[in-house]
Protein backbone atom coordinates (compact mmCIF):
# COMPACT_ATOMS: atom_id res chain seq x y z
CA UNK A 1 0.00 0.00 0.00
CA UNK A 2 3.06 2.16 0.81
CA UNK A 3 2.21 5.46 -0.98
CA UNK A 4 0.00 3.72 -3.67
CA UNK A 5 -3.62 3.57 -3.44
CA UNK A 6 -4.79 0.14 -3.20
CA UNK A 7 -7.67 -0.76 -6.16
CA UNK A 8 -11.10 -0.25 -5.00
CA UNK A 9 -12.41 -3.04 -2.81
CA UNK A 10 -16.33 -3.58 -2.05
CA UNK A 11 -16.13 -3.78 1.78
CA UNK A 12 -18.93 -5.89 3.14
CA UNK A 13 -21.47 -4.46 5.42
CA UNK A 14 -20.72 -4.64 9.04
CA UNK A 15 -23.68 -5.77 10.46
CA UNK A 16 -25.71 -8.32 9.88
CA UNK A 17 -22.10 -10.64 8.66
CA UNK A 18 -20.98 -11.67 11.70
CA UNK A 19 -18.21 -9.03 12.74
CA UNK A 20 -18.32 -7.42 15.71
CA UNK A 21 -19.80 -4.37 15.98
CA UNK A 22 -18.57 -3.15 19.57
CA UNK A 23 -20.43 -1.10 21.35
CA UNK A 24 -21.88 1.37 19.09
CA UNK A 25 -24.89 3.87 19.29
CA UNK A 26 -27.04 5.30 16.55
CA UNK A 27 -29.69 7.84 15.92
CA UNK A 28 -31.90 8.23 12.88
CA UNK A 29 -32.04 11.44 11.64
CA UNK A 30 -35.70 11.46 9.63
CA UNK A 31 -35.61 14.89 8.45
CA UNK A 32 -37.64 16.35 11.67
CA UNK A 33 -34.29 15.78 13.68
CA UNK A 34 -33.57 12.69 15.94
CA UNK A 35 -36.00 10.29 17.03
CA UNK A 36 -33.86 8.85 19.77
CA UNK A 37 -30.89 7.79 21.24
CA UNK A 38 -29.88 4.53 22.12
CA UNK A 39 -27.03 4.58 25.00
CA UNK A 40 -24.46 0.95 24.65
CA UNK A 41 -25.13 -2.19 23.19
CA UNK A 42 -27.36 -3.46 25.31
CA UNK A 43 -30.16 -1.98 24.45
CA UNK A 44 -29.64 -1.49 20.88
CA UNK A 45 -32.54 -4.30 20.61
CA UNK A 46 -34.71 -2.20 22.12
CA UNK A 47 -34.08 0.51 20.40
CA UNK A 48 -34.76 -1.26 17.19
CA UNK A 49 -38.27 -2.49 18.10
CA UNK A 50 -39.16 1.57 18.88
CA UNK A 51 -37.40 2.94 16.47
CA UNK A 52 -38.37 0.30 13.64
CA UNK A 53 -42.18 0.71 13.01
CA UNK A 54 -41.64 4.41 12.84
CA UNK A 55 -38.76 4.50 10.31
CA UNK A 56 -40.35 2.14 8.06
CA UNK A 57 -43.72 4.38 8.04
CA UNK A 58 -41.61 7.72 7.89
CA UNK A 59 -38.98 6.26 4.98
CA UNK A 60 -42.09 5.92 2.65
CA UNK A 61 -42.32 9.92 2.67
CA UNK A 62 -39.20 10.92 3.66
CA UNK A 63 -36.29 11.10 1.02
CA UNK A 64 -33.77 7.79 1.31
CA UNK A 65 -30.63 7.57 3.03
CA UNK A 66 -30.32 10.12 5.95
CA UNK A 67 -27.52 9.73 8.41
CA UNK A 68 -27.17 7.52 11.13
CA UNK A 69 -25.35 8.70 13.87
CA UNK A 70 -22.46 6.56 15.06
CA UNK A 71 -20.49 6.64 18.49
CA UNK A 72 -18.23 3.66 19.23
CA UNK A 73 -18.18 5.00 23.20
CA UNK A 74 -21.86 4.90 23.37
CA UNK A 75 -21.98 8.47 24.23
CA UNK A 76 -21.74 11.55 22.06
CA UNK A 77 -18.69 14.19 23.42
CA UNK A 78 -19.66 17.49 23.71
CA UNK A 79 -16.74 20.19 23.24
CA UNK A 80 -17.60 23.80 23.04
CA UNK A 81 -16.61 25.97 19.74
CA UNK A 82 -14.65 27.81 22.19
CA UNK A 83 -12.69 24.39 23.92
CA UNK A 84 -11.88 23.20 20.60
CA UNK A 85 -8.18 22.59 19.72
CA UNK A 86 -6.66 20.09 17.02
CA UNK A 87 -3.41 18.96 17.54
CA UNK A 88 -0.93 18.78 14.45
CA UNK A 89 2.22 16.50 15.90
CA UNK A 90 4.81 13.71 14.94
CA UNK A 91 7.33 13.19 12.64
CA UNK A 92 7.04 17.42 12.19
CA UNK A 93 9.44 20.74 12.19
CA UNK A 94 6.60 23.02 13.73
CA UNK A 95 4.09 21.31 15.78
CA UNK A 96 0.78 23.02 16.17
CA UNK A 97 -2.08 23.45 18.53
CA UNK A 98 -5.05 25.09 16.24
CA UNK A 99 -8.26 26.85 17.82
CA UNK A 100 -11.66 26.51 15.63
CA UNK A 101 -10.81 30.43 14.42
CA UNK A 102 -7.40 29.16 13.65
CA UNK A 103 -8.92 26.45 10.89
CA UNK A 104 -11.56 28.81 9.81
CA UNK A 105 -9.31 31.91 9.49
CA UNK A 106 -7.05 29.41 7.01
CA UNK A 107 -8.27 28.50 3.03
CA UNK A 108 -11.53 27.18 2.77
CA UNK A 109 -12.30 24.24 0.57
CA UNK A 110 -15.98 23.04 -0.42
CA UNK A 111 -16.43 19.27 -0.93
CA UNK A 112 -19.96 17.89 -2.60
CA UNK A 113 -20.18 14.21 -2.00
CA UNK A 114 -22.35 11.20 -1.47
CA UNK A 115 -21.58 10.14 2.15
CA UNK A 116 -21.96 6.38 2.28
CA UNK A 117 -21.11 3.57 5.06
CA UNK A 118 -19.90 0.03 4.95
CA UNK A 119 -23.05 -0.88 6.55
CA UNK A 120 -25.31 0.34 3.49
CA UNK A 121 -26.67 3.70 3.78
CA UNK A 122 -25.92 6.74 1.83
CA UNK A 123 -26.75 10.62 1.85
CA UNK A 124 -26.27 11.93 -1.25
CA UNK A 125 -24.51 15.38 -2.29
CA UNK A 126 -23.78 16.49 1.03
CA UNK A 127 -21.99 19.36 1.44
CA UNK A 128 -19.02 19.82 3.63
CA UNK A 129 -16.83 22.96 4.45
CA UNK A 130 -13.39 22.93 6.01
CA UNK A 131 -9.83 23.11 5.65
CA UNK A 132 -7.50 20.66 3.59
CA UNK A 133 -5.33 18.22 5.66
CA UNK A 134 -2.61 19.02 2.79
CA UNK A 135 -2.33 22.61 4.20
CA UNK A 136 -2.61 21.75 7.97
CA UNK A 137 0.29 18.89 7.51
CA UNK A 138 1.81 21.99 5.41
CA UNK A 139 2.04 24.17 8.11
CA UNK A 140 3.10 21.93 10.69
CA UNK A 141 6.28 21.20 8.30
CA UNK A 142 5.48 17.32 7.73
CA UNK A 143 8.98 15.32 7.49
CA UNK A 144 10.04 12.95 4.55
CA UNK A 145 10.40 10.36 7.08
CA UNK A 146 6.16 10.65 7.32
CA UNK A 147 4.38 7.95 5.21
CA UNK A 148 0.79 8.33 6.72
CA UNK A 149 -1.44 10.32 9.60
CA UNK A 150 -2.92 8.68 12.51
CA UNK A 151 -6.04 10.88 13.32
CA UNK A 152 -7.73 10.56 17.09
CA UNK A 153 -10.91 11.54 18.35
CA UNK A 154 -11.17 13.55 21.47
CA UNK A 155 -13.78 10.25 22.14
CA UNK A 156 -10.83 8.55 23.72
CA UNK A 157 -11.95 5.55 21.59
CA UNK A 158 -11.84 6.29 18.00
CA UNK A 159 -8.33 6.76 15.25
CA UNK A 160 -7.90 6.13 11.81
CA UNK A 161 -4.76 6.24 9.82
CA UNK A 162 -4.65 7.44 6.01
CA UNK A 163 -1.31 7.10 3.81
CA UNK A 164 0.21 10.65 3.48
CA UNK A 165 -0.53 10.23 -0.18
CA UNK A 166 -4.37 10.09 0.96
CA UNK A 167 -4.11 12.73 3.37
CA UNK A 168 -2.41 15.02 1.14
CA UNK A 169 -5.40 14.67 -1.44
CA UNK A 170 -7.78 17.82 -2.64
CA UNK A 171 -11.22 16.19 -0.97
CA UNK A 172 -9.71 14.87 2.41
CA UNK A 173 -10.46 17.82 5.06
CA UNK A 174 -10.90 18.85 9.16
CA UNK A 175 -14.40 19.64 8.05
CA UNK A 176 -16.05 22.34 10.50
CA UNK A 177 -19.27 22.97 8.34
CA UNK A 178 -21.92 20.70 7.36
CA UNK A 179 -24.50 21.72 4.64
CA UNK A 180 -23.53 25.34 5.79
CA UNK A 181 -23.91 25.54 9.42
CA UNK A 182 -21.51 24.64 11.96
CA UNK A 183 -20.77 21.15 12.48
CA UNK A 184 -23.14 19.50 14.84
CA UNK A 185 -21.71 17.80 18.02
CA UNK A 186 -23.58 14.59 17.00
CA UNK A 187 -21.89 14.62 13.57
CA UNK A 188 -18.35 15.36 15.00
CA UNK A 189 -18.30 19.10 16.06
CA UNK A 190 -16.43 21.22 16.28
CA UNK A 191 -14.57 19.78 13.71
CA UNK A 192 -13.84 16.31 12.29
CA UNK A 193 -11.84 14.61 9.72
CA UNK A 194 -13.53 14.16 5.99
CA UNK A 195 -12.03 11.78 4.01
CA UNK A 196 -14.40 12.19 1.03
CA UNK A 197 -13.38 9.46 -1.43
CA UNK A 198 -13.37 6.97 1.47
CA UNK A 199 -16.24 4.41 3.55
CA UNK A 200 -17.63 6.82 6.08
CA UNK A 201 -15.75 5.36 8.91
CA UNK A 202 -12.42 6.93 7.47
CA UNK A 203 -14.22 10.09 8.71
CA UNK A 204 -12.71 10.38 12.03
CA UNK A 205 -15.57 12.37 14.41
CA UNK A 206 -14.57 14.95 17.00
CA UNK A 207 -11.13 15.13 15.82
CA UNK A 208 -8.31 15.85 18.05
CA UNK A 209 -5.18 15.21 16.48
CA UNK A 210 -3.53 14.22 13.51
CA UNK A 211 -0.14 13.10 13.97
CA UNK A 212 2.54 12.37 11.22
CA UNK A 213 3.98 8.65 11.67
CA UNK A 214 6.33 6.31 9.38
CA UNK A 215 3.06 4.03 8.45
CA UNK A 216 -0.24 3.61 8.82
CA UNK A 217 -1.26 1.85 11.94
CA UNK A 218 -4.66 -0.09 11.78
CA UNK A 219 -7.61 2.02 13.22
CA UNK A 220 -10.99 1.34 15.27
CA UNK A 221 -12.82 -0.88 12.93
CA UNK A 222 -9.55 -1.95 11.07
CA UNK A 223 -8.93 -3.84 14.10
CA UNK A 224 -12.38 -5.35 13.58
CA UNK A 225 -12.30 -6.37 10.76
CA UNK A 226 -12.50 -3.10 7.99
CA UNK A 227 -10.74 -2.83 4.93
CA UNK A 228 -7.12 -0.60 5.90
CA UNK A 229 -7.99 1.32 2.42
CA UNK A 230 -11.51 2.45 2.46
CA UNK A 231 -11.85 3.47 -1.09
CA UNK A 232 -15.13 3.77 -2.22
CA UNK A 233 -16.16 1.53 -5.41
CA UNK A 234 -14.87 3.13 -8.58
CA UNK A 235 -13.60 5.68 -6.27
CA UNK A 236 -10.15 5.12 -6.30
CA UNK A 237 -7.77 8.18 -6.57
CA UNK A 238 -4.25 8.75 -5.96
N1 LIG B 1 -15.16 9.21 16.71
C1 LIG B 1 -15.90 8.47 15.85
N2 LIG B 1 -15.82 8.73 14.53
C2 LIG B 1 -16.54 7.98 13.66
C3 LIG B 1 -17.36 6.92 14.10
C4 LIG B 1 -17.43 6.67 15.50
O1 LIG B 1 -18.14 5.78 15.98
N3 LIG B 1 -16.69 7.47 16.34
N4 LIG B 1 -18.06 6.15 13.19
C5 LIG B 1 -17.58 6.18 11.78
C6 LIG B 1 -18.51 5.60 10.83
S1 LIG B 1 -18.52 3.89 10.72
C7 LIG B 1 -19.27 6.36 10.01
S2 LIG B 1 -20.21 5.68 8.78
C8 LIG B 1 -19.33 7.82 10.16
C9 LIG B 1 -20.74 8.24 10.44
O2 LIG B 1 -20.82 9.64 10.51
P1 LIG B 1 -22.10 10.30 11.17
O3 LIG B 1 -22.22 9.77 12.57
O4 LIG B 1 -21.84 11.79 11.11
O5 LIG B 1 -23.28 9.89 10.32
O6 LIG B 1 -18.49 8.30 11.20
C10 LIG B 1 -17.27 7.60 11.35
N5 LIG B 1 -16.46 8.28 12.34
MO1 LIG C 1 -19.77 3.44 8.86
Amino acid sequence: MEGQPAPPQRAKPALGDGRPVGRWIFLRMLGLGAVGVVWGSGLQGLADRILSPVAGRLSAILPVGRFRIYSVTGSLPDRAPSDYRLRVGGLVDRPLTLTLDDLQAMTAVTVVRDFQCVTGWRVRNVTWKGVRVRDLLEAAGARSAGGAVIVRSFDGRYTESLTLAQARRDDVLVAYQLEGRLLPREHGGPARLYAAPMYGYKSCKWLEAIEVVERVVPGYWEQRGYDLDGWLDGRDGR
